[in-house]
């Protein structure tokens, strides 16, 4: 008597239908790389402003110490402020320039000079 059951390839039993996607012809995988979501930090510049009362020598002292300039690029810096107005101290995140700033406040506030240090967006 012949065999009643269909020949053919082995069907495999029928899957749920939230594990279909498991017979995708499977193996490989697809990696798609995601967008970078940290951004560069924002850049601030730290600027110095002149005055008539700050001594020049304390300028220059405070762009040494807490800008790490040597004393011949803190004397320019000193300078363009002193002729121009306004000059740059340094450039940096958002927190590292508001701790400059009010580093140099305190400092010139502590020897009794008006010097103004404020941060910009670069
Ligand atoms: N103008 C000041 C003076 O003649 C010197 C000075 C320079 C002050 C730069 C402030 O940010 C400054 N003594």
């Amino acid at each position: 008597m012949p065999d009643e059951t269909p020949s053919g390839p082995p069907q495999m039993p029928p899957l749920p239908p939230d594990r279909r996607r498991d017979r995708d012809g499977g193996g490989a995988a697809v990696v798609e790389r995601k967008k970078a979501r940290t951004k560069p930090p924002a850049l601030y510049q730290v600027v110095m402003l002149n005055d008539d009362y700050t001594p020049m020598e304390f300028v220059v002292m405070m762009l040494q110490q807490y800008f790490q300039h040597g004393l011949d690029t803190a004397t320019h810096i000193m300078l363009k402020i002193h002729h121009e107005g306004r000059g740059v101290c340094g450039v940096y995140p958002k927190d590292i320039a508001a701790t400059k700033v009010e580093l140099v406040l305190a400092a010139a506030r502590r020897d009794g000079h008006p010097l103004q240090c404020i941060m910009e967006a670069a």
